[in-house]
Formats: C-alpha cells, structure tokens, sequence
C-alpha cells in the first residue's frame, strides 16, 4: 500500500490517521502538488493529495479512501455498520472537510500578490470558518467524541482540521471562542495516531 501525500495536508492527515489506528503498514510516498516537479498528476488527475495505491487500483479523494480503508479493514472500525450511524458520521467528516476547504481557500489566497488577494473572498471564506466552528463546537459540547460516544472518522476529520487551522492560520485564537471545541481537542489530540502524524 502506497499513499500519495505531503505532510502538512489536513487531508492526507486523516488517511495516515486512519492507516495508524487500523495499524495498517504502508510506504509513504512524499509529493507536494504546489511544486514544480510534482508527481501527483501521476496519481491523481485532479492534481491533489492524497491519493492511494493498492492491489493496483488507485483511489483519490481522503473521504473515499477512508471509506475503502474501512472496507478493506473492519477491524478498528471507524465508521459503525449501521447505516445512519455510518451518515452521521460522514456528515461530522462532511463539514470538517468543508470547513477545511474555506480555510484553505484563505491560504492560498494570502499567498497571491497583495493587489490581487480579494478581501470579499476571503470574508466569504471567514463567514463559513466561523459558522462552521460554531456548529461543531455545539456538537462536541459535553462530549468526548463527536458521534454516538465513539471514536469514528468524525473526530479524525475534526481533529486533522484544526491541528490544520491552528498550525497554518495561528493568528485566530479561536480557543477561547469554542471552549467545547478546544477541549475536545485537547482530549483527543494525545491520540498516539495525532501524535504520529502532527503537520509539519
Ligand atoms: N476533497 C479532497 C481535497 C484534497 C485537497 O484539496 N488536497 C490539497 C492539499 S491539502 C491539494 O492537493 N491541492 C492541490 C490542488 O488543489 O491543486 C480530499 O478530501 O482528498
């Protein structure tokens, strides 16, 4: 099993997580889709990390290899058998992914010449950022995992998202603004599998 990744997507970070919680081997296969001389293209046309190889097929998209991961893999379950419970939980993923997304948007968009970054784009983006980290901060309130009191891909998505935010865009100390949110997190982040795998 090979996975296609650069160490600082929040992305890539939830399949090395999922690979380190189904101790799962696998050979890691550098490759940042900004730079030049990118193989990723090879990989995956879109372009983007991570992708992942296995019994000669290749899989993109960090939702769909998860989900193929969990197939491949029951043991250590990430996602419940159940169907709704299964939902609930890709839909935790969902809105991480999502939220991440805007994040990155504001990124990238910092990284453009000054007289070309749009302030309307990146308000857009901060408009999701902020809306987002509200609902899961409600959503973790009282609670040590993100759905039905288990360890799923959920959290993993959360947890991949602001180790991300706070890694990239530490500016916004959004701890003190989602006391629940940054509990959680501080919970969860001693996870052997988030310890293994911080952005770097
Ligand atoms: N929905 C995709 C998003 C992957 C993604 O956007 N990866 C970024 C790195 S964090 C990337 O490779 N970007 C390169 C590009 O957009 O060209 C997933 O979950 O895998």
């Amino acid at each position: 099993m090979e996975l296609i990744a650069s160490l600082t997507s929040p992305f890539a970070r939830k399949i090395r997580v999922v690979l380190e919680e189904k101790q799962l081997k696998y050979k890691l296969h550098e490759s940042i889709p900004w730079e030049a001389d990118t193989d990723v293209g090879d990989y995956n046309p879109l372009g983007k990390v991570p992708a992942l190889v296995d019994e000669g097929k290749t899989w993109i998209d960090s939702a769909v290899i998860a989900e193929y991961l969990e197939t491949k893999v029951s043991k250590r379950k990430l996602i419940p058998d159940e169907r709704l419970a299964a939902v609930e939980v890709k839909h935790a993923e969902a809105m991480a992914d999502g939220i991440c997304e805007a994040a990155i948007a504001i990124f990238l968009e910092r990284k453009r010449p000054s007289e070309l970054q749009s302030s309307t784009w990146i308000e857009r983006q901060q408009g999701k950022i902020q809306k987002g980290f509200h609902y899961l901060n409600q959503q973790v309130a009282g609670k040590d995992y993100v759905c039905h009191n288990n360890f799923s891909l959920g959290d993993i998505a959360i947890i991949c998202l602001m180790e991300w935010y706070s890694f990239r865009l530490s500016e916004h100390q959004w701890q003190t603004e989602y006391p629940e949110l940054s509990r959680y997190c501080e919970g969860l982040s001693q996870r052997p599998s988030f310890q293994a795998t911080q952005p770097k």
